[in-house]
């Protein structure tokens, strides 16, 4: 079986190995020269576990090619990016999916089967897609099988998470879904689920709208325990002992290039009635801020802040939308001298003695494991005031080495003296 997948991103190409792995012929597809050497030297130019070794072995015997054309195959799968548009609902930008199909066009043959795995609003396969490919005299469902099906993976364990995670497969029709349950079933262990294309995409984004929610009410909950003293921490905690309740955990905000993204797919498609939607985005909008309200409580502008993590979240080199960078923009903007310190970012990595050096206050704002095992009592000594403001209250707040803030005790900032 030959498979063409259009995409070398972070969901693209781990596919592209985990298919190879499972004996597939795969030829990857990017528009971008480099990424294709890349790949074609066997080498990758994203971090991801597992991934480096699958690929340098697909590269190697053969079954892993990279183009920046496609070709003729048996199965094509789009994995683009879908950003949003810069429109005042921020609507899902289809761009990168509808070149990619205008792309394969020339290529596709009677039986083909065509796989969206880009995340997209619902009714996009049957609306956009379908009408493109039946322009070129192909009936889908008879000549060409056209499904959605959603990739669900979390980047750091995205190799087992392929394989492992159940897979929703969204057809046009019945034998579509048919025939694109039996391209996931050579390498899926979790269940594959049938379903037509739109229940496919809106129940994607249902689950990372699920999560922007919850998180919203995780940060929300903080800001009411902020101004009542009482501690955040605790609350969720005790709350989540009850076997129903499960409040994910507040934060510096809300990264990434799906959770932040995909509840205005949702959102864009009906603005009148997305309103616990778009109130979660806005909570979560918000936090950078409060972040930066607190930090100007606690010391003065000109002051020198050491930020830890500037990914989007722990153990990743990912800082797509990550509110880090808002953070860190506002906190400049007010005259604060910010300097970073984060293992997974090639240029904020070897630095740390640096970025300490006479600083005023460690602001975590990625819990990024090498943070937990670090020697404080030394961080504390080369600081000018040993003070932590830990917004993914990772750090043992009992550490006798340095005084940490975090979102369960923040309510006592009132007390500390600015520095
Ligand atoms: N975050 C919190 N509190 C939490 C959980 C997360 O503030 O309790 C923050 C994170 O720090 C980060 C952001 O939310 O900034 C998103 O992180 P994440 O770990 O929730 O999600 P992603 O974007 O890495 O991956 C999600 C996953 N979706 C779900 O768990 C429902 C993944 O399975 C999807 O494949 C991925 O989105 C995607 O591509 O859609």
């Amino acid at each position: 079986m030959k498979v063409c997948v259009l995409g070398m991103g972070y969901i693209g190409l781990p596919t592209i190995a985990v298919l190879a792995n499972h004996n597939m012929n795969v030829l990857g597809v990017d528009i971008n020269k480099e990424v294709v050497d890349t790949v074609n030297k066997g080498l990758i130019h994203i971090k991801e576990p597992g991934l480096e070794k699958l690929i340098k072995e697909g590269v190697k015997s053969n079954k892993i090619r990279a183009s920046l054309v496609p070709e003729e195959a048996d199965v094509f799968i789009i994995a683009v990016p879908t950003p949003n548009n810069n429109d005042k609902y921020f609507s899902c930008d289809l761009d990168y999916v509808l070149k990619g199909i205008k792309m394969i066009m020339p290529y596709l043959k009677k039986h083909n089967l065509v796989i969206i795995e880009s995340t997209i609003p619902p009714l996009t396969t049957e609306q956009y897609i379908k009408p493109l490919i039946e322009s070129l005299g192909f009936k889908v469902g008879l000549d060409i099988y056209l499904v959605h099906s959603p990739e669900r993976v979390i980047p750091g364990a995205i190799i087992a998470e392929l394989i492992h995670n159940n897979r929703v497969v969204g057809g046009i029709t019945p034998k579509c879904a048919d025939i694109g349950k039996g391209f996931y079933k050579r390498f899926v262990k979790g269940d594959i689920i049938k379903t037509d294309a739109k229940v496919a995409e809106l129940s994607k984004l249902s689950e990372n709208t699920f999560r922007d929610i919850n998180i919203a009410f995780a940060n929300e909950l903080t800001l009411i325990c902020r101004e009542l003293n009482i501690n955040v921490l605790e609350v969720i905690d005790i709350a989540n002992k009850h076997p129903r309740v499960n409040i994910h955990k507040p934060g510096p905000g809300v990264g990434g290039h799906c959770i932040p993204v995909d509840p205005y797919f949702i959102y864009s498609k009906a603005p009148n009635i997305s309103r616990l939607i778009k109130l979660a985005r806005d909570i979560n909008n918000y936090m950078p801020k409060f972040v930066v309200k607190n930090i100007n409580e606690l010391i003065k502008p000109n002051s020198k802040i050491s930020v830890f993590g500037i990914t989007y979240k722990a153990n990743v080199d990912d800082i797509r939308n990550s509110p880090a960078l808002e953070i860190i923009r506002l906190l400049r903007d007010k005259g604060y001298k910010v300097e970073i310190y984060d293992p997974y970012i090639k240029e904020y990595s070897n630095n740390l003695n640096e970025v300490l050096n006479n600083s005023n206050l460690l602001l975590i704002l990625a819990d990024h494991k090498e943070y937990k095992n670090l020697d404080y009592k030394k961080v504390s000594e080369l600081m000018q005031k040993p003070l932590i403001f830990d917004t993914r209250n990772c750090l043992d707040i009992n550490n006798k080495d340095i005084e940490i803030i975090n979102y369960g005790n923040i309510y006592k900032l009132n007390e500390i003296k600015k520095v």
